[in-house]
């Protein structure tokens, strides 16, 4: 099965008929026909499928002479974004079982395991934080926080795991796993313009986070309640979502706000609660801090006159995430030089980075979109892509 045969089979699942965007949720049909299909093409190759606690999945290409430790991972992540684009995370599975059949034909026998993982909820899109599964693992969440998390229907973390056959009480570091991996290094399609070469390394992944503001009001009908009666929690959010571009303008930070829920949501009715989401990020802490106080600080000052009250709650937060120096240059020279870049993006690598050396490798993406049906790699840059992992497995898997 060729890297453009796999890419067809994966490319309509969860995709959008009229917008082209995908919707690959952790454990909704679409995600679960993705692993499935991850799980065919591990069956296919004669890799051992392992599956941690957390929902994370590995396949692996053993030794001949049965070695289990001292790993190579690799792999990404198979859900989306509302709306996402086809490459933000398949395209890092694809490549790593295109590497292993790249592997395979040139008679390489490695002397470590080569891993392939596909991280779950890596985009947080259903239960709201982001690398969940790879957090998990690594002990990066308090397992009792991840099982009480909510998707936009009242599920449970636990509840959804359970229904996908897994102990939610089971859930959290797994050390033996972890301690069987040497290094991680995630292929992935580059989310901005910064990539001119087929194949760059990545340096480093900025700071960020994600803050949820709750703005509480007092519903009423939109006709017959006079403007002094309202406490209309739509006005401090409006002027939330102006505060936070223009406290990045100041911070040298971006700062968005790309998803909103309004209770009761009616065109006649003044809302009740509205709740909205701000996902911050910057070159440093106290920059990213900065714009977060001040958009609190301007939301609370707009919400005063009408009487709403505001509260404010921090999701997750990455700091910044400076990838192993050896092992990044281990990769560029295996790669021949090839641009080394930070991204602003967050990834399981960024969050696997505290328990073990761990790289990125990025393709570039031509039209510098992410998280949009228009994300994009041209196929002769996605083979690069696969050779270019298959070099840096074949590097790092020898004795
Ligand atoms: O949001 C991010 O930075 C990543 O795509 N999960
Ligand atoms: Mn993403
Ligand atoms: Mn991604």
């Amino acid at each position: 099965m060729s890297f453009e045969e796999m890419w067809a089979e994966l490319l309509p699942v969860g995709r959008d008929a009229a917008t082209g965007g995908y919707h690959r949720f952790a454990w909704t049909p679409p995600e679960l026909e993705c692993r499935a299909w991850f799980a065919d093409e591990a069956r296919r190759r004669g890799l051992g499928l392992e599956h941690d606690p957390n929902g994370n999945m590995v396949a692996w290409w053993y030794p001949e002479d049965g070695t289990r430790t001292g790993a190579v991972l690799t792999g990404s992540h198979l859900d989306s974004v509302p709306g996402g684009g086809a490459f933000d995370g398949p395209l890092g599975i694809v490549s790593a079982f295109a590497a292993v059949d790249l592997l395979r034909e040139r008679g390489v026998r490695p002397a470590r395991p080569i891993g392939i993982g596909a991280f779950a909820e890596e985009e947080g899109a259903r239960f709201g934080v982001a690398c969940l599964g790879s957090r998990l693992l690594a002990g990066a969440i308090d397992p009792a926080r991840a099982r009480g998390l909510t998707d936009a229907d009242g599920h449970t973390f636990a509840e959804v795991v359970h229904n996908a056959g897994l102990d939610p009480h089971a859930i959290g570091p797994d050390e033996d796993l972890l301690g069987r991996i040497a290094c991680y290094v995630e292929l992935h399609v580059e989310q901005g313009r910064a990539l001119e070469e087929p194949v760059g390394v990545a340096s480093a992944i900025v700071p960020h986070g994600r803050w949820r503001f709750d703005f509480a009001g007092e519903g009423n009908h939109a006709g017959t309640t006079g403007l002094p009666d309202r406490r209309d929690p739509m006005l401090p959010f409006a002027h939330m979502v102006i505060a936070a571009r223009e406290a990045a303008e100041r911070n040298g930070t971006v700062a968005t706000v790309g998803k909103v829920r309004v209770e009761p949501n009616g065109v006649n009715a003044i809302p009740s609660a509205v709740t909205a989401w701000l996902d911050a990020r910057g070159p440093a802490d106290d920059a990213v801090r900065r714009t977060v106080l001040e958009v609190d600080e301007a939301a609370r000052i707009a919400a005063r006159p009408h009487r709403v009250s505001v509260d404010l709650a921090e999701e997750s937060y990455t700091e910044i995430v400076d990838f192993n120096l050896a092992l990044r240059d281990r990769v560029r020279s295996v790669l021949g030089g090839v641009p080394v870049l930070p991204t602003g993006a967050g990834h399981d690598a960024g969050v696997l980075s505290a328990r073990l050396p761990a790289a990125m490798l990025f393709v570039r993406n031509p039209t510098g979109v992410s998280h949009a049906p228009e994300e994009f790699a041209e196929p002769a840059d996605r083979l690069a892509g696969v050779e270019a992992l298959a070099a840096v497995l074949d590097d790092l898997a020898r004795g």
